[in-house]
Formats: structure tokens, sequence, C-alpha cells
């Protein structure tokens, strides 16, 4: 089988980048684009070294419209990081022609950025600091983010985080039912069910005023920040596909769904979830530390988009089974209920511990001394 230096010779030859491609494996574990980490090498010997990403234009149907975004948010994020040492922005690579990605002739979409060398990114933490600075990190980016001049960003996948859509189209996928899969995880689909009432919550504030739109990352997981190996500071975020109008609360969320346990999101056994309120504490602390946008309004939702976001995925991983795995990479037959049940877990452990982590949103807030 070609390597995908010799199946990508071609694609690689259209990017601008410095030297001659030398190797290029896959890289990342995301479950949505294809990523390759490509080296090249210079006449003179320097190595460089780049991520090539297929979008995935299944997920993302108007990959055009991603691109735009990433350029309008990578120029913006770059007039920003110099009052911020050490904090890096990605890098696009243009092709030759000067475009931000390109579209072969079967109909795919490749980007290049440049890869950001002595970093290390985690799909699970165990360490409270490593939270801290993950919040801070993305609460920096929602920052530097606040003045992108407009228009408003395009909507890369409408209806994101519109979770009475989301419960609207698992239900639709129980009715429907292609793969007779409905059965197995009726468990699931009542427990969804039976949080109905909580559905419209967040939105209903919205759409109230009473929270505002702001421009969110929307994919807030870990593994999307990138890390100092010495100092632990979240030095840039990656993964920008999902930059788009959203609440701030989606990423707060987001990012404790994948940092208050350690447990992989895809254990077979999710019984080991537990929500661990050091680590939540870590997080609303950094968060806000950072985050001086906050409204009281955000503030007091904090705990509940904890809640919501794990109750939220493991609704797309559940509806992804019943579909029959058609969104997100799987490498097995039940990952997705693998996936579903994990967050599920949080959702029961985060109910069991709400007034805990409401003292702990109060404690937090108050030591700001903001509210
Ligand atoms: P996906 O959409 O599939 O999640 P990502 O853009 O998140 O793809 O890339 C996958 C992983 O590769 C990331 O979680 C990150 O750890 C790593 N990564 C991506 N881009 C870079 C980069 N420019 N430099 C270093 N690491 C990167
Ligand atoms: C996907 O692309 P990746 O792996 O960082 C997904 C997120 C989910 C996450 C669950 C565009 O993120 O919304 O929260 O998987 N991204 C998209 O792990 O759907
Ligand atoms: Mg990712």
């Amino acid at each position: 089988m070609a390597s995908p230096l010799e199946k990508y010779a071609e694609l690689l030859n259209s990017f601008a980048m410095v030297g001659t491609p030398i190797e290029a494996e896959p890289f990342g574990s995301g479950h949505i684009n294809d990523t390759y980490r490509v080296t090249t090498e210079t006449a003179d010997g320097e190595k460089r070294m780049y991520t090539l990403q297929r979008i995935n234009h299944s997920v993302f149907r108007k990959p055009q419209l991603v691109m735009d975004n990433i350029e309008r948010t990578l120029a913006h994020l770059e007039t920003k990081v110099a009052q911020f040492p050490g904090v890096k922005t990605l890098k696009l690579v243009k092709t030759k022609e000067n475009r931000n990605c390109v579209r072969t002739f079967s109909g795919k979409w490749w980007r290049m950025y440049e890869y950001i060398d002595d970093v290390e990114s985690y799909d699970n933490v165990r360490d409270v600091n490593v939270v801290y600075e993950a919040a801070r990190g993305f609460a920096q980016f929602q920052n530097m983010m606040a003045d992108l001049p407009l228009p408003r960003l395009n909507e890369t996948i409408p209806y994101f985080h519109h979770l009475p859509m989301r419960y609207a189209t698992l239900e639709e996928a129980v009715h429907q039912d292609i793969r007779n899969r409905a059965n197995e995880v009726m468990a699931e689909i009542e427990f969804v069910r039976s949080r109905r009432h909580l559905v419209a919550h967040l939105l209903n504030r919205y759409l109230r005023g009473q929270i505002p739109e702001r421009i969110t990352h929307n994919d807030t997981k870990i593994n999307n920040a990138l890390f100092d190996p010495v100092t632990k500071k979240c030095v840039a975020v990656v993964d920008l596909d999902t930059v788009m109008p959203g609440l701030a609360l989606y990423d707060f969320g987001d990012m404790c769904r994948t940092t208050c346990t350690d447990v992989a999101e895809d254990d077979p056994d999710a019984e080991k979830v537990q929500f661990d309120l050091k680590m939540f504490e870590a997080a609303v602390s950094g968060y806000l530390d950072t985050a001086h946008f906050l409204t009281p309004a955000e503030v007091q939702e904090l705990a509940f988009s904890a809640w919501l976001l794990p109750f939220m995925i493991g609704i797309r991983f559940l509806t992804d089974y019943l579909q029959g795995d058609v969104y997100f990479k799987t490498a097995h037959l039940r990952h997705n209920v693998d996936r579903c049940r994990t967050q599920f877990m949080m959702v029961k452990r985060i109910e069991a511990l709400t007034e805990e982590m409401q003292a702990i949103v109060q404690r937090c807030a108050k030591a700001t001394g903001r509210y």
C-alpha cells in the first residue's frame, strides 16, 4: 500500500511549504478530520513540520465557509498575540496559488497549517494546574475574539449546540431506527427522555436576551488546547472549524466534560466515570480569572453548562449509533454506545453534585471581586 507521503505527493506539492516533504504520518485523535503531520527538509538539511488536514465535508457541508472563518479568525488573533508572551496562533500555509485550501478533483478539501512544535496535547488530564491553564487558554481565546470586526462569522454547522434540535434529531433517529438498534439502547433513550424538561433551559435564556451571543470556539475538548511542556501553560488553541457565534457557556461546559474526569471518553466501563470537583474548581477559577466579560447570568449557569455538554454530546453519540455511525469516526461496532455511556454517567454524577458545584461557582465568583 502507498505510504501517505506517496499517496499525497501531488497534493503536498500544491502547498507553499519550505523544503521537500520527506515524511507524512497520521496524527492526533480527532473524531472528524483526517490529520497528517508532514516533515520537510531543505537543501541545507533544515527540517520543518506542517499539519495537513482533510476537512470532513460531510460534517462541514460548506468547507469554504469554514476556511473563510479561519482566515479571519487567524488574522485577528495575529493582531493580539504579541500582548500575550508565549501564546501562539495557528498559521495557515497557503497554496502556491495563494488559496487557503485545496479542492481536489475527487471533491476532497485539504488545508495546511504550520505545525506548532515543542508542545504537549492531552486526551485526559490528571493535573489541576493543567485544567486551570486550559480554562484560561480557552477564555483568552474568547477574549481575543470578542472584538472581531463585523460581519458575523459564518455558522459552519448550523444548530451545532442547539439542544432542542439535537433532542428532536435523536427522536427522529429512534423513530426511523434504520439499523434496528433502538431496542438495544432503550435505557439510554429513556435517560434522555426523562430529562426532556431541561433541554431548552439555556437556549430560552439566550432567546429572552438574558445570555449574550459571543464568538466561541465550540469544540473546547482538552486535546484542542496545546500546552508548554515545561510551564504547563496553554500556548495555543487549535481545531478552529467550529469557531462561530455561540454561547460562552458551551465552551466552558465542553472544557469541563473533558477535564473533570480522567476516564477516557470511550472507556467501555462507564461506571468508572467520576466528576472531580477539584478539577471543576480549577476550571471555574481559571475561567473566571480570565473571562472578565462574563455577566452574572452567565456565571449563574456555569454549573448547568457542565451538565449540559456531556448530556448533549452523549445524545449526539447515541444518535450517531442509531443512524449507523455516519458522523464520528468509530473503531468498533459499539464505539458510539461506549462514548454515550461515559457521557451519561458524567451527567448522573453531576446531578448528584449540583449543590457542591453551585457552591464552588459562588466561592470562585466572589473571590474575583467582580460578582
Ligand atoms: P479534528 O477536527 O479531527 O479533531 P484537529 O484540528 O483537532 O482535528 O487536530 C487533531 C489533533 O492534532 C489536535 O487535537 C492537536 O492535538 C493536534 N494538532 C492539530 N493541529 C496542530 C498544529 N498545527 N500543531 C500541533 N499540533 C496540532
Ligand atoms: C468532535 O473534532 P473533534 O474530535 O475535536 C466534535 C465535537 C465533539 C467531540 C467529542 C465538529 O470533536 O463536537 O464534542 O468530537 N466535533 C464536531 O469528542 O462535531
Ligand atoms: Mg480536534
